[in-house]
């Protein structure tokens, strides 16, 4: 058992104090008497700080042992942080610069020292401002297709899958949140949920919305048993930075062994809420139709690219318990192995869709919302708009058998995007 009685929540104030005595610091900031320290963090848990030098500047994040989106009346464990570094370490070599660099670990401390990313901005608030971000789709998409299924069964060998599995199954305090908040908070009365005035009526039609609650159980059933790939948990774009050329994954406290499409499904979802927020921040509908367009396409991008790299992956580092070369190569039928491919695609796909569908509808109607929707200060047009969000996140995840392909689904996005 980790001792913790040293545990203290930093400021920008006692930081260079505390933690200027640290090489690793020292040697890329300099003296610590010259550091300015910034508190940055906009998230929904943790303390993160900017802390510049003579010679350079490092992130130092810090997990309070709180949900700061609600206080203190909402204890939440400093595990956290343990499980953060542990993840970033794997998805981090799993592909390989897609997150940042991490410097040092302090287990006592929930606190993580790790690269500034500068002149990187949080996808989101790039989306906000309008900024295109052209690699985006094929960073994410590779980032995708490398860290799930190089952490699956389908490359990884058993004792080493197996002991991670266990592992991170002790950061079930951040899994049961995402249970609750994601799959059965927007679908009952729950305290903490909160809407746009306005939309009362949908808020009520979907807590008695039989179909849509059974597709709710559905996904939460797939979410809580299907131990397939250790992810992310939390890819939506405020866990993302970039830059016109480069994409960094951060903020993976959430992480723990799930399905692929959950991932993939929530990332989508960000990339179509923020198409529906857009009529919001342009000028006008044109500007609008033109960055919605660039979002559809980074969704389009992001899913083709995750399927080809994830089938040159099959093909070349099918190494782990279910790799099946011995089943289909080694007796001469590649087409076997085409099948099993294709077939578990076309299910990462319908899971994608179906949490896609769950993570538009929970950032509308639950607890924890997007800046995106959250910023418009007309109260009626993000009503408007965040309507018909809910509208197709409904039909994701109840047709997520019946949309064939990304190209269909952004059919979709933008035929209800635009609806009157
Ligand atoms: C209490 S945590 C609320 C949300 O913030 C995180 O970023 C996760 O998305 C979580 O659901
Ligand atoms: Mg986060």
């Amino acid at each position: 058992m980790l001792d913790r009685t040293a545990y203290l929540a930093l400021d920008a104030e006692s930081l260079p104090h505390r933690l200027g005595g640290r090489p690793e610091l020292l040697d890329r900031l300099g003296p610590a008497d010259a550091w300015q320290v910034r508190e940055v963090g906009d998230g929904n848990l943790n303390l993160v700080f900017i802390v510049e030098g003579p010679k350079g500047s490092v992130v130092v994040k810090q997990a309070l042992p709180y949900a700061r989106v609600v206080g203190e009346s909402w204890p939440m464990s400093l595990d956290r942080a343990f499980f953060e570094h542990e993840a970033l370490s794997r998805l981090g070599t799993r592909d390989p610069g897609r997150t940042p660099e991490l410097i040092f670990f302090d287990p006592a401390q929930a606190m993580l020292a790790m690269e500034h990313l500068t002149p990187h901005k949080v996808v989101r608030r790039a989306f906000m401002a309008g900024e295109e971000l052209p690699l985006l789709g094929t960073h994410l998409g590779l980032y995708l297709a490398r860290t799930l299924f190089r952490g699956s069964d389908w490359c990884m060998p058993t004792l080493a899958r197996k002991a991670d599995l266990a592992l991170f199954a002790g950061n079930a305090e951040l899994a049961g949140i995402t249970e609750e908040l994601v799959f059965s908070d927007p679908f009952k009365a729950a305290p903490l949920n909160r809407h746009t005035p306005g939309l009362e009526d949908i808020a009520s039609a979907f807590r008695a919305d039989r179909p849509l609650k059974l597709a709710a159980v559905e996904m939460k059933a797939r979410f809580c048993t299907c131990a397939e790939t250790l992810l992310h948990g939390d890819l939506h774009t405020g866990s993302v930075m970039a830059t016109p050329t480069d994409t960094r994954v951060i903020d993976a406290e959430f992480a723990l062994y799930g399905p692929m499409g959950f991932d993939v499904g929530v990332c989508l979802a960000n990339l179509w809420m923020a198409a529906f927020a857009q009529e919001a921040h342009r000028a006008d509908a044109r500007a609008a139709g033109s960055y919605s367009a660039f979002l559809l396409a980074t969704a389009g991008t992001l899913w083709r690219t995750f399927e080809a790299d994830f089938s040159r992956l099959w093909a070349h580092e099918r190494t782990g318990i279910l790799g099946g070369f011995d089943l289909f190569e080694a007796q001469g039928d590649e087409g076997g192995a085409t099948v099993a491919l294709k077939t578990h695609l076309t299910g990462v796909w319908q899971d994608a869709l179906g949490f896609a569908g769950m993570e538009i509808i929970r950032r509308i109607l639950g607890l924890a919302h997007i800046a995106e929707f959250e910023t418009i200060a007309d109260v009626v047009l993000r009503a408007r708009l965040e309507r018909r969000a809910l509208g197709f996140g409904r039909h994701l995840a109840l047709n997520r058998w019946q949309i064939p392909s990304i190209e269909a689904a952004n059919l979709l996005a933008e035929t209800e995007r635009t609806r009157p």
